[in-house]
């Protein structure tokens, strides 16, 4: 009787429990009734905090209508779904996407008009879930908001950190890190879920038994245990389905507990509870480098162990068989940082549920799919055996058998020792380490890269060997955004041109941009292109305002980087151009250059020496430029705090010009490039990543390009490459290296930016050197176009209109194609 459809459980039919009604009388009812009979409020004691809640839940029992709904049909269907793993997550805020998503942006702010509130006050008070590092952590949000859209049966997992990305301040024009308390304030859009919770072991040795069959028996005795709860967030597609974000809070077992205080020892007990909350207690702020701690490495297997124990449990709670996992689950590895999945889902099926050894493998790398992200050797990850035995012996043993295994069948294919040891799945060329991103590999029906330049690279750097055994195991899905947050919902004055010109259409089909080509001809609309641009420059020289005090003039080129601080991403080479520009104007008295300001934006690892180094190049050349009369009119330099995706909706569309300046070779494919250029934003380049893919979208005469290629990057390194000549024999560059170590810049302190010069100098291995001239000289180019601003209106239209290809809507559909084979269920 459990299995009647939601309908039945009503008394009139096509009347639903609860006011979920949208239309702008049920939207200030349900607002009405949060505040009073959830929160116990009156407007008149009301905080701005109680009033965004109160609006949050009464959109969330809309959105749970919508969802319970898709949940219905994906279990009737017994359909193929996804499983995503991933440590990392940006959703960004909650509120605005989903009244976006459910088609009531304007209802609510009508409701809220009518009891003199305003919806843009109630949205500024949502805090975001940091839960992520950058790129990894907001491709994953994307992707659910585009499963979500397209009615893919799917549930995404992850860690739910107490504290996410800290808090970045910026003091004396350093980077200041403080925690990042989200969930002060509560947080209306999760639930929780007491009784979906798992038991995760840790630690401990293996007992190796045989029965009187002589059957082996492997048992692990754990050393310690922790309980992990789910807490669920429902995302929302547009006009459509929603699935749920399952992140898991580590907590104490009843049993330890109990232990303890059998033996009166309460301290001890409270202890252990706390050293088990530990484990989800704060995301790692490190991208592309490896902390190598425990504490990280008991993350990543904590969550993968709750969600391969919830998988199982919905695919017997289905009544099916595990024999058949692969058949009705496809698990998605976000990186490495789920790899750990595979031995524990070999553990859980050969240990647990009795499966042989061949038919568990067989199931393993049928259900697994491995997406790489970094080709840079300090992001792989590698465990150290000793590390992995410590906390989980069962695991090591089960590393090693598949190991042992591979490494006969490559001997099999008369693979050479030394081609083997490269494979293996242990490194053992110095202390002994597991190779997450070989186990990843070996563990997986199918690898991808995340745009045509990485995988290509891919397959012939990292995982070479692996391509040449297994090539039709790897492949290509280039990322991508959802634009319905990147455009739709942050940037509601481009949206409506739009919407007026094309129609609606491409919040689903984003090709249907391709429409407003021919209108790149037409004067009146460039004329409007380019006022709903100023608009938004406008909006983002007031945040700039609010948040650092400096003045910006909308009617400046506003010329962006944002993105996490890091050499290869070469932040520093911009500062070179800016310095260029600087010494021209005060010391040539050159006034040609076209008004700029330059904002930048990101945070630094923490331990990352070099890049808190170039934040506080980059304050301090602000400090110069914006406190002097005679440069400020020309240019200005602006260190936004604290980026993320809520600040990050409020740059894309102000930005005229996007910064995506990374050596070729080193960014596996970038998405906030596609961010800009979806709001209109022209680029600057270099061929990395999938700058080369918008550039063949857009045309190469619509994109800023410079720099060394991939190969010819290569070459250079090969043939000995020597910064310090390029430096000496550019009098230009010369100049502005000097000025590094400038009493101007440096205010006497000789030793603040020796680092940086030293570095270029004499390693330089991002090739800023190399890179220098042609930067500067397409930078001129640039200024050459904007000193045109029909032309650059022209291009501007036609990067929007042929930025079809990056929404996350193609990219969740060539997963589906190429790797998932699942297909849509729409409700
Ligand atoms: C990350 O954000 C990325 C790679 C990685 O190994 C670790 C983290 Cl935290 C980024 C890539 O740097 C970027 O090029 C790419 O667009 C993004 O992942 C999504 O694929």
């Amino acid at each position: 009787s459990r299995n009647k459809k939601i309908e039945s459980y009503f008394t009139k039919p096509g009347v639903e429990v609860g006011n979920i009604g949208l239309s702008k009388e049920d939207i200030k009812t349900s607002f009405l009734e949060k505040l009073f009979y959830s929160l116990g409020r009156i407007p008149v004691v009301a905080t701005p905090n109680d009033l965004y809640t109160s609006l949050a839940l009464a959109v969330r029992d809309r959105v749970f209508r919508k969802y319970v709904k898709s949940l219905e049909q994906y279990a009737e269907e017994d359909a193929r779904g996804v499983a995503y793993l991933s440590a990392e997550y940006l959703p960004g805020p909650h509120l605005g996407n989903n009244l976006l998503n459910l088609e009531i942006m304007e209802e609510t702010r009508e409701a809220l008009a009518e009891l003199n509130l305003d919806l843009e006050e109630l949205l500024k008070e949502e805090v975001e879930p940091g839960l992520g590092n950058g790129g990894l952590g907001r491709l994953a949000s994307c992707y659910m908001d585009s499963l979500a859209t397209l009615g893919i049966p799917s549930i995404a997992y992850g860690i739910r950190y107490e504290f996410g990305i800290f808090k970045q301040e910026i003091k004396e024009g350093w980077q200041v890190e403080s925690t990042d308390k989200w969930l002060h304030n509560g947080n209306p859009w999760e639930v929780i879920r007491p009784e979906i919770s798992f038991e995760v072991k840790f630690g401990g040795y293996t007992e190796h038994t045989r029965d009187e069959n002589d059957k082996l028996h492997i048992e692990w005795i754990p050393g310690s245990e922790v309980k992990g709860t789910a807490y669920d967030t429902p995302i929302l597609g547009y006009q459509s389905n929603g699935i749920i974000l399952r992140l898991w809070k580590a907590e104490a077992t009843e049993s330890f507990d109990f232990a303890a205080y059998n033996l009166g020892d309460y301290y001890r007990a409270v202890e252990k509870k706390m050293r088990s909350e530990n484990i989800t207690k704060v995301l790692y702020p490190n991208d592309e480098n490896l902390s190598g701690k425990e504490l990280r490495l008991k993350q990543q297997y904590f969550f993968v162990c709750c969600s391969l124990q919830d998988i199982i449990r919905l695919h017997l709670l289905q009544g099916r068989k595990l024999e058949s996992l692969h058949e009705k689950f496809t698990i998605q590895l976000n990186d490495t940082h789920p790899s750990i999945a595979v031995p524990e889902l070999m553990r859980l099926l050969v240990d647990v549920y009795h499966m042989e050894w061949d038919a568990a493998w067989m199931v393993t790398c049928k259900t697994f799919a491995y997406t790489n992200h970094t080709l840079l050797p300090e992001a792989l990850e590698r465990w150290p055996v000793s590390l992995i035995r410590n906390l989980l012996p069962r695991h090591l043993e089960i590393i090693y058998e598949i190991n042992s295994r591979f490494i006969n069948e490559l001997r099999g294919h008369n693979f050479t020792g030394d081609q083997i040891s490269r494979m293996s799945l242990v490194d053992e060329s110095g202390e002994p380490t597991i190779r997450m991103a070989h186990l990843a590999t070996v563990g997986s029906y199918m690898i991808n890269g995340v745009s045509a330049l990485h995988s290509g690279l891919l397959k012939k750097q990292v995982l070479k060997d692996f391509a040449e055994l297994w090539p039709n195991k790897f492949t290509n899905v280039t990322n991508g955004v959802t634009h319905r947050r990147f455009l739709a919902v942050s940037n509601p004055g481009l949206s409506a041109l739009l919407s007026e010109k094309i129609g609606k259409d491409w919040l689903t089909h984003l090709d249907k941009l391709k429409g407003l080509e021919s209108y790149s001809e037409d004067e009146t609309f460039r004329r409007k292109w380019m006022e709903v641009k100023l608009e938004n420059k406008r909006n983002l020289a007031t945040q700039i305002k609010e948040l650092t005090g400096i003045d910006i003039n909308p009617e400046m080129l506003i010329d962006v980087q944002v993105k996490r601080i890091h050499e290869y991403k070469r932040q520093h080479l911009k500062v070179l151009h800016i310095l260029s520009l600087y010494l021209r104007v005060k010391k040539e008295k050159d006034t040609s250059i076209p008004p700029t300001a330059f904002v930048f934006g990101g945070k630094a690892a923490p331990g990352y020496f070099m890049a808190k180094r170039i934040i506080k190049l980059i304050t301090a050349v602000g400090e110069l430029i914006n406190n002097d009369p005679e440069v400020n009119k020309i240019l200005k330099v602006v260190f936004l705090p604290n980026f993320s995706v809520k600040l990050a909706q409020h740059v894309y569309p102000g930005a005229d010009l996007s910064e995506q300046i990374s050596m070729a070779g080193k960014e596996a494919s970038g998405t906030g490039n596609m961010k800009f250029a979806l709001n209109g934003a022209l680029t600057i380049g270099t061929l990395d990543g999938a700058n080369v893919e918008i550039r063949e979208e857009v045309g190469e005469e619509n994109f800023f390009l410079f720099g060394l290629t991939t190969d010819e990057v290569e070459n250079k390194k090969a043939q000995g490459y020597h910064p310090y000549k390029i430096y000496a024999e550019n009098e230009n560059l010369k100049k502005v290296m000097e000025f590094l170590l400038s009493d101007e810049l440096t205010r006497g302190d000789t030793e603040l930016f020796k680092p940086i010069y030293n570095n270029l100098l004499h390693q330089d291995p991002y090739l800023l050197m190399e890179d220098y001239q042609s930067y500067i000289e397409q930078m001129e180019n640039v200024y050459h176009v904007w000193q045109d601003r029909e032309k650059w209106a022209k291009m501007s239209i036609l990067n929007v209109a042929r930025m079809g290809k990056f929404s996350s809507d193609r990219s969740i559909q060539d997963y589906c194609e190429k790797i998932w084979k699942v297909e849509a269920i729409k409700v």
